[in-house]
């Protein structure tokens, strides 16, 4: 193989090897890049959020085949009069907890935790998640994404009480909270543009903090140290 460039990870999607950089963030020298990845219960939806994401489309596959290795995909988005970018990271549940899961959380600015909102098992085991993401993403933002917001052909529904409810326990861990529908497009475009904006924002906040501990000729980056301290779970 290649000489792998410094901070960089090598990644199997689909039996494809690749090589990418670790993300960080530099705010002098570049558009600031926000690593964002998927969590959730199986069948939940993020491989459908990544792909409108990724080109706008959607897939009604009911072949239930799972995600294998890893897929990101990075876009740009304006904040104020600010370039920024996103990069969005897929995986399937059952690569949660192999080799490439360290891989997965590594440098993660956000989560975009994910429910179906047609089917209550995906959403009581969501705190479960937040555990995962808390211990595996130090820092890391969790916004909640109930996904299936079309009604879905699914079982139990999440019901608006059983989201107060959370939101009164948990409510604190997160940075945003939406609702939306892959099939019908609906809420994605506004979730990710605000997604966005909130990481931006606090990632200006720190920076202004931190601006007196910066010497000059420094460049400022904000790593993963930098993203906050870790939170407390419900
Ligand atoms: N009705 C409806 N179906 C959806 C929606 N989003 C996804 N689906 C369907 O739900 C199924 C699972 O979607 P995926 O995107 O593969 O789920 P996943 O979370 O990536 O699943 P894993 O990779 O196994 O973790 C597919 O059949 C999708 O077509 C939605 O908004 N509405
Ligand atoms: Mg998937």
């Amino acid at each position: 193989m290649a000489d792998i460039p410094e901070g960089s990870v090598t990644i199997l999607t689909n039996g494809i090897c690749r090589e990418q950089r670790k993300p960080s963030l530099r705010m002098a020298s570049g558009v600031p890049n926000y690593k964002i990845i998927l969590c959730g219960e199986y069948g939940v939806g993020k491989s459908s959020i990544f792909r409108r994401f990724l080109n706008n489309t959607f897939v009604q596959d009911n072949s239930k085949k799972s995600t294998i290795g890893l897929d990101q995909c990075t876009r740009p988005f304006r904040v104020g009069d600010a370039d920024v970018k996103l990069t969005l990271w897929d995986t399937g549940g059952m690569e949660r907890m192999s080799f490439i899961g360290s891989s997965y959380y590594r440098g993660a600015h956000a989560a975009l935790l994910c429910y179906n909102s047609s089917n209550k098992e995906t959403f009581t085991i969501l705190s479960q998640y937040i555990l995962d993401i808390v211990m595996n993403a130090e820092g890391a933002k969790i916004f909640l994404c109930g996904n299936v917001a079309d009604g879905g052909d699914g079982k139990e529904k999440v019901e608006e009480a059983d989201l107060d409810s959370f939101m009164s326990e948990c409510g604190d861990v997160l940075s945003g909270v939406y609702t939306v529908s892959c099939k019908d497009n609906w809420g994605l475009d506004e979730m990710f543009q605000d997604m966005a904006k909130v990481l931006h924002m606090d990632a200006m906040s720190r920076m202004t903090i931190r601006r007196d501990l910066i010497r000059p000729g420094e460049t400022p980056e904000l790593d993963d140290e930098a993203h906050g301290k870790k939170k407390g779970c419900c």
